[in-house]
């Protein structure tokens, strides 16, 4: 089974993909001694990983045999919450929850909901076998919208998806925007790139209201305040207009709405914006130049921008700057949020909604569960939540205002089931707990939305202890759920992980024969995506206007749309805060790895060294961080990286590892984004007082 020659007669190498949620999405080899992963490392083949992986990932042999792996089906045996579970076997655990979601769908099929993300990005593991239960079975729907919904409908209204420039040509880039992106640490592999142009002389520019490392080793950093993005853009627009650094043409072929933007736009002088962003007016002026006069410009704009109130709007903004200068003429200039859309995959064959029939279940929003379990109607219209089946995903850490996401998941008439590696904050509140097969144990088919490659992974070693993977386990209840209703028993729901992988992918486009052997395959795609424009828009134009938004009684142009929370210095809460990724976890995942925990020490805030001083706080001191939401206990750090009026608690710690068993998620709270229903995780006010 296993691909590559075995080496000395003992090592095997088996080819793989990286399950997490990252825009690189490296190819991985894991070394295999007896049936045990002994190392994992980026394959040397695969252009984009070229042998290189992230100090998290390299870890996964440590994460996988960790001691505190989730081995055995686990059922409660102490209050909701409570962290006490006692092993079950499979038949019994499966028993038992095919018969309690039976009598549930029975009266009600909505109050059954699935809640799951990206704790593997594979089309099999994240996406097919569980669909098609849910769907069979009427549950809620879930708009899963915790991370890129802003931006992406943002693409989509302006580019018609998520597309984009081809990463390996930011080599060429004789500018590039580091947009709202600390890819240092969260896109290491377009980072190597990044750097190849910098020293063949490109200029590099971070947008960043941290000094991040990125910002370190960029030429130029905007410290910004928070959310005012779309000023930003704005102002550049006003400059390029201002000073005609325009490509005319581009914009009268390949555009819509130029006159109204255009009018936008010229409200928008740099002392305006410098106004609103905080910065110098000169260092919008002067990135305006660069921009409007360097032929290769090119932005890596990330997820950061998007995660408060005007978040969509900022993306339409930054995304109409390359259609003013006509940077997409050349493959070295244009912009890259996310290129997932070029993935050729057979969603509705995976996942298959025509098992829906007629009905139409309601949709709840992931980003405010905590409202959703405890509103009588679930947020929704319909019935209260009754059960929860969590996979892929670990909520009561990761979604905002944890006060409300706790206090729904320990509600004792809600029958919850968690799918983990681990007994995460989640897992804790859990009626079951099953044990997942992880990355190296379990088939599956991987996209990126960083690079535009299809990956194969094969399973390296046999599921370690009674581990299975989640579309096995789904597999498995729908076997339980054909005992009632004969529709489950429909040869769909005995499709293998393998099956799965095979009809995952469009077969004219992908050769599945070229997945098994070489692990990866390139899609063929131009170089330029836009160069001849040819967006996916209704108008086929990068529609700088959008009709569809207007139909939908949204502001159809770009706009700056202040943050649903503003520090106000005379207010309670004079002090705004986000929350980004630690370099050393990925999300909440991780964060039990004790290598990669040291490297991080402990739940930290950074604050501006004048901000803690008028709080009589020093470095390292317990400081206590609050809002009418709640309050987190952490450390302080005046590290530098922070402007004053901003404070920084980096994620995602796991809400038992702090000082008063809270994360940053106490403070964050469930408004949602101009676009995309997404949570504004990096929209909030707090203060901070010495504990
Ligand atoms: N090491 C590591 N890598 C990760 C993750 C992780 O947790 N750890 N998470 C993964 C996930 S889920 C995602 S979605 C991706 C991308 O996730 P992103 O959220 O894009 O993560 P970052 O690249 O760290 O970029 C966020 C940067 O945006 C900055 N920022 C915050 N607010 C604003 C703002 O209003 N404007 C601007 N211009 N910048 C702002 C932050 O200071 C931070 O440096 O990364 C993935 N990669
Ligand atoms: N304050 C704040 N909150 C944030 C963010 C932020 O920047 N600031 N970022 C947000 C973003 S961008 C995102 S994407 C979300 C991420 O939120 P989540 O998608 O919940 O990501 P993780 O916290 O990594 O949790 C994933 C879980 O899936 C499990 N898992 C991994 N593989 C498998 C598998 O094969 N099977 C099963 N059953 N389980 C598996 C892992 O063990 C892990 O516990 O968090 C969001 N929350
Ligand atoms: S987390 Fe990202 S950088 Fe690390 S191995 Fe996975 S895809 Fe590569
Ligand atoms: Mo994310």
């Amino acid at each position: 089974m296993s691909s590559l020659p075995s080496l000395s007669g003992i090592a095997t190498l088996v080819r793989g993909a990286c399950p997490h949620d990252c825009p690189d999405t490296c190819a991985l080899l894991t070394t295999v001694v007896d049936g045990v992963a002994t190392k994992v490392q980026g394959n040397p083949a695969h252009p984009q990983t070229d042998g290189v992986l992230c100090a998290k990932v390299s870890k996964y042999p440590e994460r996988t045999y960790h001691a505190e792996r989730v081995l055995t089906p686990l059922k409660r045996c102490g209050p909701k919450g409570s962290g006490r579970f006692t092993p079950v076997s499979w038949d019994a655990a499966l028993d038992d929850i095919g018969a309690r979601l039976q009598a549930i769908a029975q009266r009600a099929p909505e109050a059954i909901l699935p809640y799951s993300y990206a704790g593997t990005m594979g089309l099999v593991q994240g996406e097919s076998m569980d669909r098609r239960f849910f769907h069979q079975l009427g549950a809620s729907l879930l708009d899963r919208t915790i991370c890129a919904s802003a931006g992406g409908e943002a693409l989509v209204h302006t580019y018609g998806g998520k597309l984009g420039m081809r990463v390996q040509f930011f080599a060429e880039s004789r500018l590039i925007i580091i947009w709202g992106s600390n890819s240092i640490g969260s896109n290491l592999h377009f980072w190597r790139y990044a750097q190849a142009a910098k020293r063949d002389g490109a200029r590099l520019i971070c947008i960043d209201p941290r000094k991040t490392e990125t910002a370190d080793k960029c030429h130029e950093h905007l410290q910004l305040r928070p959310g005012t993005d779309a000023a930003l853009a704005l102002a550049l627009m006003h400059e390029l207009i201002r000073n005609d650094w325009l490509d005319h043409d581009y914009i009268a072929r390949h555009t819509l709405g130029w006159e109204a933007l255009r009018e936008r736009a010229l409200q928008w002088p740099p002392e305006r914006a410098a106004e609103v962003c905080g910065l110098p007016v000169q260092q919008i002026v002067e990135l305006a130049r660069e921009y409007g006069t360097t032929e290769r410009a090119a932005i890596r704009l990330n997820y950061g921008v998007q995660r408060a109130r005007g978040g969509g709007n900022a993306v339409r903004a930054i995304a109409c700057l390359p259609a003013l200068t006509g940077a997409w003429r050349h493959r070295a200039g244009g912009l890259l949020l996310s290129s997932s859309a070029a993935l050729p995959a057979r969603r509705a064959a995976l996942q298959k909604p025509e098992l829906l029939g007629a009905r139409r279940p309601r949709t709840i929003n992931m980003s405010t569960i905590g409202n959703a379990l405890l509103e009588p109607g679930g947020g929704a219209f319909g019935p209260r939540i009754e059960a929860l089946v969590v996979y892929n995903s670990n909520p009561v850490a990761v979604a905002p205002e944890s006060a409300k996401v706790v206090q729904g998941f320990a509600r004792e008439d809600l029958f919850t089931v968690v799918i983990e590696h681990f007994m995460t904050d989640t897992a804790d509140h859990a009626d079951y707990v099953l044990p997942a097969t992880t990355q190296l144990e379990h088939w599956d088919i991987h996209g990126s939305y960083g690079h535009t490659d299809v990956l194969l992974n094969r399973p390296a070693v046999a599921p370690w202890g009674e581990a299975r993977s989640n579309a096995q386990i789904f597999r498995e209840l729908a076997a339980r759920m054909a005992v009632h209703d004969a529709a489950f028993a429909a040869p769909w729901f005995a499709d293998s992980d393998e099956d799965l992988c095979r009809q995952a992918l469009d077969p004219a486009q992908v050769d599945f024969q070229q997945l098994l052997d070489t692990g990866f395959a390139h899609l063929r795609l131009p170089d330029a995506p836009f160069a001849e424009g040819g967006f996916a828009t209704p108008s086929g134009k990068c529609e700088f206007h959008s009709a569809r938004l207007e139909a939908q009684g949204i502001n159809p142009l770009p706009d700056y749309l202040p943050n649903h929370e503003l520090p106000d210095p005379q207010g309670p809460y004079p002090l705004a805060m986000i929350s980004p990724p630690a370099r050393n976890f990925l999300n909440s995942t991780f964060v039990n790895v004790q290598k990669l925990r040291n490297a991080e020490g402990r739940p930290l805030l950074e604050m501006h060294p004048d901000d803690a001083a008028a709080r009589g706080i020093e470095d390292g001191a317990l400081v206590r961080v609050f809002n009418a939401r709640g309050e987190h206990l952490c450390h302080a750090s005046l590290n530098g990286r922070t402007r004053a009026g901003l404070v920084v608690g980096l994620g995602i710690w796991w809400r038992k590892d702090g000082a008063n068993g809270t994360n940053v998620n106490e403070l964050t709270h469930q408004h949602l984004t101009d676009l995309g229903r997404a949570p504004s995780f990096y929209d909030c006010t707090v203060e901070v007082a010495a504990a």
